[in-house]
């Protein structure tokens, strides 16, 4: 677990000067209006997060223009408010229209942005998913920040550790179509049944990645389950909006609280006792390999073939695995110990 944290914390220190540089712009949008591929011989690279206002996509968007900078292409960033299946289709055929020669998209759903995705790639544009993927089919690759298993599994660990590996206990998750939440789901409740008996998973709710819907569903867990013991939730939106609600409720520690959560949204919650611990990765490392990735797809350095190889700036060698996939590391996780060593 503490193999990359000197990468990490590296990173994480980055992460905090791109954020604030990116800030000091004024704009998430400094390449929209020259972003056309046409003309020079700038790589243009578009990110389009599943919504804007999470600090999470601010922080790994800020990663993709801190590459971008690096290498000398333009950046642009674009997006809807909402986390809905659908709401990036015309951010989309917009980039594509534009010409921009790499779009790296965290997809609100593994099916809906296919049809524009694949007509973007006929125009010439490289897709790139990360974070969230699309079908395998409808991307050029897919940067994920982890296995599945092991973000599945360290938010398991965490609970059953949390709840004296007993109890009911509910997750708390993104948008209903989430491609990356859901098939963490899928193997927690694996997980769940294959090694850990006695506890019970008693519901499964959606905050859509909204701070304020996630902080009601909060209440009507609590409502529901008397007996819950703990909730999981396996998004930065969801844990820090039910924090924020249990940090005032009768149920701050009684009710467990882990899953996926930037330091900088969870530190209060953690020095007032709200929460134990929770994990991440680097989401800054994360948009910084997945802007180089664009980059070598439209340089035509890769394909995106397993076995491929491209560097990824301080990074450095990233080799393309099985189903067009790169793996970035592994899940961190963030406690009382350690939480002020990281500022993103
Ligand atoms: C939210 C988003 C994102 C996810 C993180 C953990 O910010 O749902 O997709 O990776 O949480």
């Amino acid at each position: 677990m503490r193999i990359n944290s000197k990468r990490f914390a590296a990173g994480a220190a980055l992460a905090l000067v791109a954020t604030l540089g990116l800030a000091a712009c004024g704009s998430d949008d400094d390449g929209g209006s020259d972003g056309g591929g046409g003309g020079g011989d700038k790589t243009t690279v578009t990110f389009l997060p599943k919504n804007l206002g999470n600090p999470y996509f601010e922080t790994s968007d800020a990663g993709g223009k801190r590459a971008v900078e690096e290498f000398g292409g333009t950046f642009a960033e674009v997006g809807p408010d909402t986390a809905g299946p659908d709401a990036q289709v015309s951010y989309i055929d917009t980039a594509a229209a534009q010409g921009v020669n790499a779009l790296i998209v965290s997809a609100n759903d593994p099916t809906a942005l296919c049809d524009s995705l694949n007509a973007a790639r006929e125009a010439g544009t490289k897709v790139v998913t990360f974070d969230s993927d699309t079908d395998p089919e409808c991307r050029d690759l897919f940067i994920n920040q982890a296995t599945a298993e092991g973000i599945a599994k360290v938010q398991v660990d965490m609970i059953a550790e949390q709840i004296g590996d007993a109890g009911e206990i509910a997750i708390l998750s993104a948008a209903a179509n989430a491609t990356n939440q859901n098939a963490w789901i899928d193997l927690i409740k694996e997980d769940l049944a294959a090694n850990h008996p006695n506890i019970k998973l008693v519901d499964t709710v959606y905050g859509d990645d909204d701070d304020q819907t996630s902080f009601d569903k909060t209440a009507a867990l609590l409502a529901d389950h008397p007996n819950l013991k703990g909730i999981v939730s396996p998004t930065t939106v969801g844990i820090s909006a039910a924090a924020r609600y249990l940090s005032t409720s009768a149920s701050k520690g009684k009710v467990a609280l882990t899953g996926l959560g930037t330091p900088d949204q969870m530190r209060d919650y953690v020095k007032d006792g709200t929460v134990t611990e929770f994990a991440l990765w680097n989401p800054e490392e994360l948009g910084y390999l997945s802007a180089y990735a664009g980059k070598a797809l439209a340089d035509g350095d890769i394909t995106g073939a397993e076995g491929d190889t491209f560097e990824a700036g301080d990074l450095g060698e990233f080799t393309v695995g099985a189903d067009s996939t790169v793996l970035l590391g592994d899940p961190f996780r963030f406690n009382a110990d350690n939480i002020d060593e990281f500022h993103f």
